[in-house]
This record gives C-alpha cells, structure tokens and sequence, in this order.
C-alpha cells in the first residue's frame, strides 16, 4: 500500500534571538493567526508548523524552530544539522 505524501517540499528553519522580542507571537501568528498577548517563555526549543498550499497546488511544509536567547551550543549545532536557514 502506498500512502501519497502531505508534502511536496519541505523548508526547517531556525529563528534565535534575545528573550521577549516576540519571535514565539511572530511563529504563532505564522502558523494559527492568533497573537497572545500572554506568551508563556520558551523553554529549549519550540516547535512550529504550516503547511501553506501554493497556486500552483503544490504543498509546502513548513517546521519551524525556535530557541531561546543563549542555546547550548551543542543544541545549536544538532539544530543548524537539521535546518536549512537560521535567522
Ligand atoms: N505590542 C506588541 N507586543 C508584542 C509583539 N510581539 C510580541 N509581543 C509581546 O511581547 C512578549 C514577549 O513575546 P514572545 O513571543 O514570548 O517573545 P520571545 O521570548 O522572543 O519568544 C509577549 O507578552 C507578547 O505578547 C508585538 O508585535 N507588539
Ligand atoms: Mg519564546
């Protein structure tokens, strides 16, 4: 049996910056359209995703990370191998 898959491509990426300038609200609106105006701090990693359909039909799956100011590096680099852009 073969199952078609939900995704014609798939882009990971990784956002790091300092605590409270709202990179979680920004990912959440991205992905539900909601902002809180409560957000609860990040703890490790956050995780986020969307799957966006394109004009042309094509699916586009989006994984999205997210850390906290200052990752351990070794977080960081298992990151940076599992994504292919960081902002
Ligand atoms: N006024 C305003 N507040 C925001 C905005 N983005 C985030 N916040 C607030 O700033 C605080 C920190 O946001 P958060 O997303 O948790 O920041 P993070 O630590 O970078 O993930 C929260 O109370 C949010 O509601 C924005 O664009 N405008
Ligand atoms: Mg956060």
């Amino acid at each position: 049996m073969t199952v078609d898959p939900l995704f014609d491509y798939q882009f990971r990426l990784i956002l790091i910056g300092d605590s409270t300038v709202g990179k979680s609200s920004l990912l959440k609106y991205f992905t539900d359209g909601k902002f809180a105006e409560i957000s609860d701090p990040t703890v490790g990693v956050d995780f986020f995703a969307r799957l966006v359909t394109m004009r042309d039909g094509a699916f586009l799956f989006c994984f999205l990370f997210i850390s906290t100011a200052y990752p351990a590096p070794s977080l960081v680099s298992f990151l940076q191998n599992s994504v292919c852009g960081e902002i």
